[in-house]
């Protein structure tokens, strides 16, 4: 009785994890949307730092410079931006790439204008997302079979 009992919460477990692990993702077939972010440059970074888009969305960026001429460049995408100080430019692509790219300032700003950087994220975090639900199941089956640890002794 305790023996079948856990065969069916491993095989309960393995099919779950299966599922989890490998099923495409109800919101795999997003649309893609236009997506507007303001980043504010100023000496020596960019506010916010990262960027978050999906494949296949329209990005717009709306560059504001806040003391001098900054720039903004997207690594993997090759467009670029120039802001004048108090003025605002935008730059717009299609996100149709996935993965972590840099920006950077495409003009020398100052002493630390190398290290005026900032990330774009395309794509969704799906095995982020897919560990913790695994994490989850583990921490199901091991509180479903608990009790008979306890009937045992
Ligand atoms: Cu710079």
């Amino acid at each position: 009785m305790k023996r079948s009992r856990v065969i069916t919460t491993a095989l309960v477990f393995a099919l779950g994890a299966g599922v989890v692990a490998f099923a495409p993702l109800p919101g795999a077939s997003v649309k893609p949307a236009n997506r507007r972010f303001r980043v504010e440059a100023s000496s020596f970074k960019y506010a916010p730092a990262t960027i978050k888009a999906n494949v296949g969305d329209h990005v717009t960026i709306d560059l504001v410079s806040t003391d001098v001429v900054h720039g903004l460049y997207v690594d993997g995408y090759d467009v670029s931006v120039t802001a004048d100080p108090g003025r605002t430019a935008s730059l717009s692509f299609v996100a149709n790439r996935a993965g972590m790219f840099r920006l950077r300032c495409s003009v020398t700003c100052g002493a630390m204008h190398p290290f005026m950087l900032g990330k774009l994220h395309v794509g969704r975090n799906d095995l982020l997302w897919r560990a913790l639900a695994l994490a989850l199941l583990a921490g199901l089956v091991g509180v479903s079979l608990a009790p008979m640890r306890g009937v045992r002794t």
